[in-house]
């Protein structure tokens, strides 16, 4: 794993090509599965109602939802009402290989950017513990994602995010804030109508 800490807060991980071609389109063959039961949905921000220009969904026993009312974690699609799809084998993997220590992951927020969409500089932080990391996964086109510290005000920096990559944010990163600029478009053949998908894995509550 490469260290991107540089001066900003310890604890961004950076793997990148993780997953190779024929694991991404294992992946992506699993989450369009998943997506098949548990639709992707445009969420809207708490108080303004203004729409996410990303779409979304979630596996796992908990799924990461914004609506009007804020943002939480709750086990049933706020559109179908029904249970988030399991958590794929292979994700589950992915996590105990990274943090072999951390008690397994209850959530995957999928997360699809169609062309113009970006993701605001934000902090995952609304899970019981952040003692685990939060570790993603990217497939399909290249994005840049920004990385700050752990006010807003805080210098940034961006890399590209390509296909297959890993990002782990542990430790005092575990709580920078981060975003998405841009998706460049036409840089992945992974999804046939192009896009992004980022996948991010979380442990919600406290073990029991
Ligand atoms: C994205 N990623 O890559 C947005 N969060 O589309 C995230 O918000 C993120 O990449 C926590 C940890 C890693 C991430
Ligand atoms: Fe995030």
């Amino acid at each position: 794993m490469k260290d991107l800490s540089l001066n900003g807060p310890s604890g961004l991980g950076y793997l990148p090509g993780y997953f190779d071609r024929d694991a991404q389109e294992a992946l992506l063959a699993e989450i369009r599965a998943v997506v098949a039961r548990a639709p992707f949905y445009r969420p809207v921000m708490p108080r303004t109602g203004k729409p996410f220009t990303v779409r979304m969904s979630n596996c796992g026993p908990l799924g990461w939802v914004s609506d009007i009312n804020g943002y939480r974690y709750q086990p049933l699609h706020p559109d179908t009402g029904l249970p988030w799809p399991a958590l794929p084998a292979r994700l589950t993997a992915l996590w105990r290989d990274i943090a072999p220590q951390a008690p397994d992951p209850e959530a995957c927020l999928i997360n699809y950017y169609e062309e113009s969409a970006r993701m605001g500089l934000h902090q995952d932080r609304d899970e019981e513990t952040f003692e685990a990391p939060v570790i993603s996964v990217s497939l399909g086109d290249t994005a840049t994602f920004r990385v700050g510290g752990l006010t807003r005000k805080d210098p940034t920096k961006s890399f590209r995010l390509q296909s297959g990559d890993v990002v782990v944010l542990a430790g005092e990163a575990r709580l920078a804030f981060h975003g998405i600029d841009r998706v460049l478009t036409g840089t992945s053949t992974l999804l046939k109508n192009g896009g992004r998908i980022n996948l991010t894995l979380r442990r919600v509550t406290h073990p029991a």
